[in-house]
């Protein structure tokens, strides 16, 4: 019969070696089976779907937990230094799928999961998208975590266990409409809580000053509400499984779960109050991308989890040393943009307040372990605070960051600066109402500060730290993003990754600069058909998705033009979508010339109150209306939006793409990582020369990249000169017609004066230069057309762009992060 006792399957399992041991079918199905019964509580024969993935779920954590153990027990050993990488976000997605590849176990699973007739790619789907970030910086967060455990760097991510993540997004009636997110409803298999790990973080009150009997003081904060973060883990393994992280997350807890005294006076709500003011600070991601969050209850998270993080630092560091003195010896901590900038105060109030050292020697250690990644340039980005609520929220951090201030502006002033400089070094902005300017606090805290691609760097060099960088020149370090090949090659493009093997080998998958391997290939007909063959296979999948969340039909054989990632003015979606108009007229003035097919894929969430961008969402989907349904245009063109754009969305979008648009206006797009993503399955880019495409350029070779429109430089100097958008306008009569054509209604019928605001936007101030670059957008698109018809010359293209994107891969920008500012080996 099929059946077999576990004790015979223990002894073939027995049989085997240690590396088959863990991978074998049999074994891990009863395992499976053991979880299913024991921590799921559910019979076989009853067992749900979800029920079969927790109990899956269960079993590859295991597998897990005990190289966690040993990686832990071993940095302790060997007294390795340890990064911890502060992050409000960490967008990390599904894990199933993650930890089972990384491990190599899945085909050992996805075996044992078909012999107990359970669809591995069904249940697999059922996984929440765990989506605690926006967008870029929180992506980039969880695929370093990914790479420091595969290169072996013992590494702690830092974050807020949000209760809710990003906003989920509807398209009704064509607009957005946002949804709370749930991804904790039926509780996460993958974590640990951490009973105890527990702080206590204080809020308001006072600073006490006393005395010593020297004469000297002792400050000590004494603050008004205090609230408990405890701790949950998440286990993050590397690659072959050799390393394992630890992701903790912070939950706010009250520290008393109920006023007593005013529940039995009678005043019910008033007794819960004090609760629900601590639950709330790690309630819901503030879906802000690129843009300032501003309240009170945003700072009060970034404190928490800063606090919180340093806290379980010093206690994880005394705890194994019993002195502070080797602190930066043992101890690198990355700030993920400004969000934990306060860390800069706290390490200061933690290390003089509370471990009673001196200012200076504080001071040098506070440098020596601390460093700043600045994500982004834009103005309405860089977080600043009132000083006034500050004071109120945390009066010792305040007199710390003046103290901080002032000694920054007598060295400066020491060193000769001009007035002017030190205005601009200043943590304090004294321009209409005081405010403090964290990129400042950050900046002077830290050993290194780095941009995240070579042009913008250079670019923080220029504008938001030209002073800091002129005060201390060697501060400012590139490194360049990455994206981990595990999850977007391996994972997301498993057709992709088979014919690789198949065709270099497995070297690529332990060093993706190997992809270069490929490089003959290109000129191979018999393999491009192969990777054409993976590429159509990867454009029906996405087919099918596009026509279940739509209900719009494609054509896998057109060309995949594809535009995702977060909706804002300057990523330029609207540049995408005009340019779409100005085809679709092109095509029904002439509907009988040598077309190429496309599909323009659209998705990305707006902010819920970023009124231009869910416009831009909206008039996407009503052109989508009007063109999809216009027999006169065949199947030349369609345009769809795919709603509520996340990491599972990616994972099937990213591998289906001929090209990938990355537009933002030059100087604007501080990298940008799902460029990348789109170049490693084997996409043309069409961009602007802004962040990382600049060195995208650089790789894959200037034959291979389809760049066009202003330069930074070009941009910067027409802003001088002053811009006309209306002039601009005048003289491009296809953009003036698509224009027109919008203000007067065709894709609103119902509401003619729609997208007025977004119009008359562009006639008259287009601050983000979509007129200015769309000539040069639309001979670009037309070159992309021709080369579509060579689909010889293409296919030798998209091999190419996989061939030479193996530079970005996150390993190499963590090996980078290790060598020059953490100051750690990597194996
Ligand atoms: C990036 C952000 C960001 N830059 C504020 N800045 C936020 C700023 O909630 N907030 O307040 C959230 C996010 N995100 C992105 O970082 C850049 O725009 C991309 O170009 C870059 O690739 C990415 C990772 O470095």
């Amino acid at each position: 019969s099929g059946v077999t006792s576990a004790m015979d399957l223990n002894q073939a399992w027995a049989d085997l070696k240690p590396a088959e041991r863990e991978n074998d079918p049999a074994h891990l199905k009863t395992e499976i089976l053991a979880k299913l019964a024991y921590a799921v509580g559910k019979d076989p024969v009853v067992a749900n779907s979800s029920d079969w993935l927790t109990a899956t779920i269960l079993v590859v954590r295991d597998h897990i937990v005990d190289r966690w153990m040993a990686s832990t027990r071993e940095n302790y050993r060997a007294e390795k230094k340890r990064v911890y990488y502060l992050s409000l976000e960490f967008l990390i997605g599904r894990l199933f799928r993650d930890a089972m590849n990384n491990l190599e176990l899945t085909s050992g699973i996805t075996q044992a999961l078909s012999e107990l007739d359970v669809d591995i790619d069904f249940i697999r789907e059922l996984e929440p998208d765990a989506a605690l970030g926006n967008g870029g910086l929180g992506r980039l967060a969880a695929c370093f975590m990914e790479s420091m455990a595969t290169v072996g760097v013992p590494a702690y991510g830092y974050g807020i266990r949000y209760d809710n993540g990003l906003f989920r997004q509807a398209i009704e009636d064509g607009a957005q409409v946002e949804y709370p997110e749930n991804w904790l409803a039926f509780g996460d298999p993958w974590e640990f809580p951490r009973r105890e790990a527990a702080y206590t973080i204080g809020f308001g009150g006072s600073v006490e000053v006393t005395k010593d009997w020297d004469g000297a003081t002792t400050s000590s904060w004494k603050p008004q509400e205090t609230v408990m973060a405890t701790a949950y883990d998440t286990p993050v393994v590397g690659w072959r499984g050799e390393k394992v992280n630890t992701l903790r997350l912070w939950r706010a807890r009250p520290t008393s779960p109920i006023k007593l005294d005013l529940f039995n006076s009678g005043d019910h709500m008033g007794a819960l109050s004090e609760s629900n003011r601590a639950k709330s600070i790690s309630r819901v991601l503030y879906p802000a991308d690129s843009s300032e969050a501003g309240q009170e209850l945003r700072l009060r998270q970034e404190f928490f989890f800063t606090s919180a993080s340093l806290q379980d630092i010093l206690r994880r560091h005394l705890q194994q040393y019993d002195t502070l003195d080797n602190l930066a010896d043992k101890v690198a901590v990355q700030m993920n943009d400004t969000h934990p900038a306060l860390a800069v105060a706290e390490l200061m109030r933690l290390l003089v307040d509370q471990h009673n050292l001196k200012w200076d020697e504080a001071w040098t250690k506070t440098q020596a372990v601390l460093s700043y990644t600045n994500h982004t340039l834009l103005p309405e980005a860089l977080e600043t605070w009132p000083v006034n609520l500050v004071e109120r929220m945390l009066p010792r951090h305040m007199q710390i960051i003046y103290t901080i201030n002032a000694r920054l502006l007598t060295d400066v002033k020491t060193a000769g600066h001009s007035e002017e400089i030190l205005e601009k070094v200043s943590l304090i902005d004294e321009h209409g109402g005081r405010r403090v300017r964290m990129g400042n606090l950050s900046f002077v805290g830290a050993h290194k500060v780095n941009g995240v691609a070579g042009l913008h760097s250079d670019l923080m060099k220029v504008t938001v730290f030209k002073e800091l960088h002129q005060v201390f020149p060697d501060r400012i370090t590139n490194k360049t993003n990455g994206v981990t090949p595990r999850r977007w090659l391996m994972q997301a493009n498993p057709g992709l990754t088979q014919l690789l093997r198949d065709t270099i080998g497995d070297g690529f998958m332990d060093n993706t600069e190997k992809l270069r391997d490929l490089e003959p290939f290109a000129q191979n007909p018999a393999f491009r058909a192969k990777f054409a063959a993976v590429k159509l296979e990867n454009k029906t999948r996405l087919a099918h998705l596009i026509h279940e969340r739509t209900g719009v039909k494609v054509d896998p054989t057109a060309m995949f033009d594809i535009q995702v990632k977060r909706m804002h003015e300057y990523k330029r979606q609207h540049l995408n979508i005009l340019e779409t108009i100005a085809l679709y007229n092109a095509i029904r003035a002439n509907p009988h010339k040598n077309w190429a097919p496309r599909v323009k894929v659209f998705a990305g969430k707006a902010a819920a109150s970023y009124w231009q961008a869910k416009s831009i969402i909206r008039l996407i989907n009503d052109v989508g209306n009007v063109v999809n349904n216009d027999s006169a245009v065949r199947d030349l063109l369609k345009v769809v939006f795919i709603p509520n754009y996340n990491v599972s969305a990616a994972e099937v979008i990213m591998p289906a793409a001929d090209l990938s648009e990355q537009i933002s206006t030059a100087g604007l797009e501080a990298s940008g990582t799902g460029n990348m993503k789109f170049g490693l399955s084997g996409a043309l880019t069409i961009g602007t020369l802004d962040g990382a495409n600049v060195e995208m350029l650089e790789h894959v070779g200037a034959d291979n990249i389809k760049i066009f429109g202003m330069t930074a430089q070009e941009v910067e100097a027409l802003r001088i000169k002053g811009y006309n958008p209306r002039a601009t306008i005048e003289g491009i009569p296809a953009l003036k017609e698509v224009l027109d054509g919008i203000a007067s209604g065709i894709f609103s019928p119902s509401d003619k004066n729609r997208y007025a605001g977004l119009v008359d936007s562009l006639w008259n101030s287009d601050h983000f230069l979509v007129a200015a670059d769309f000539e040069a957008y639309t001979a670009a698109q037309r070159e992309m057309d021709a080369l579509w018809h060579d689909q010889d010359a293409w296919m030798t293209k998209a091999v190419l762009n996989t061939a030479r994107m193996g530079w970005f891969s996150s390993d190499r920008t963590i090996r980078e992060y290790a060598q020059e500012i953490w100051n750690v080996p990597t194996v």
